[in-house]
């Protein structure tokens, strides 16, 4: 019996190329996104008995409510939670940062993903099935503009932690995945669709691609089920870190 997985945010980088890992290895794939016109192509490539294309504003809870009462037969066994939605908005310092792009990130970035994953939780213990959060580096290791969205990334790696303990004894497996810079649309979205400033971030620096961060998904899915990988972080080579910063006085 093929196993069935809920990817978020599948019109896109991460949560694409993690949804067509899975649908090749013979999983269910149910892919999540508001870009209908992206989610049908992979629809197209594997067939609507092994990708069902879900599209709603992951911010809309009845919307949410909706596409999974409408699951078809077929998908309903949710074994798999990939909480991979997600955006940063902006890198304006927070005293010049919009409150509008914190308040998006806090509702896409948290209030999305604790809602989808208490919906699931029931499915997911009569299961025995798995959670892999798609968190950050920026959850961990701060950096100037990074205020609000490293704030939502910290919540998800402790979110997941925190499930690891409530779920103790269920079988439910939870993950929090840490990635650095890998090239996707991820800094068009945070730029509000600066092409130039997207293409100049990644230039010469050998990021990761989303296939790298599909395989680790697929990779921490696919591990025996007595092992639980509780936080995985990653980075491209080119990408290290960097001393404090001191405000001297003149
Ligand atoms: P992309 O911008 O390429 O993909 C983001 C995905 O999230 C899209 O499918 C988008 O779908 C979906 N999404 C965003 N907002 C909503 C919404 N309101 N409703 C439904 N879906 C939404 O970026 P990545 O693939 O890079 O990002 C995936 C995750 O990885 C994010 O959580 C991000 O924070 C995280 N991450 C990214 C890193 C990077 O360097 N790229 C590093 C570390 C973590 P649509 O717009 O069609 O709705
Ligand atoms: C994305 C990685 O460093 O741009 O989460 O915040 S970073």
């Amino acid at each position: 019996m093929s196993k069935t997985a809920l990817i978020t945010g599948a019109t896109s980088g991460f949560g694409a190329a993690t949804a067509r890992r899975f649908a090749s290895a013979g999983w269910k794939v149910i892919v999540t996104g508001r870009r209908a016109e992206r989610l049908q192509p992979l629809v197209d490539e594997f067939g609507s008995g092994t990708v069902h294309a879900a599209v709603f504003d992951i911010r809309d809870s009845a919307a949410m409510q909706a596409a999974l009462a409408a699951l078809p037969a077929g998908f309903r066994d949710i074994d798999l939670l990939v909480n991979n939605a997600g955006l940063a908005q902006g890198t304006a310092a927070a005293q010049h940062a919009s409150l509008d792009d914190w308040r998006t990130m806090i509702d896409t970035n948290i209030t999305a993903l604790v809602t989808l994953t208490h919906a699931l939780l029931p499915k997911l213990i009569e299961r025995r099935g798995a959670i892999i959060n798609i968190s950050s580096t920026a959850a961990i290791y701060p950096y100037p503009g990074g205020n609000a969205y490293g704030g939502t990334k910290a919540f998800v790696s402790q979110f997941s932690l925190g499930l690891r303990s409530d779920l103790h004894g269920t079988g439910v497996r939870v993950t929090a995945i840490e990635p650095g810079m890998a090239e996707t649309e991820f800094t068009l979205v945070r730029t509000h669709g600066n092409q130039a400033a997207s293409d100049q971030l990644y230039k010469g620096a050998d990021p990761m691609t989303a296939a790298d961060i599909a395989e680790q998904v697929f990779w921490v899915a696919t591990l025996p089920p007595h092992l639980n990988i509780n936080r995985l972080e990653l980075m491209p080579v080119s990408q290290s870190f960097a001393g404090f910063q001191v405000a001297r006085q003149a």
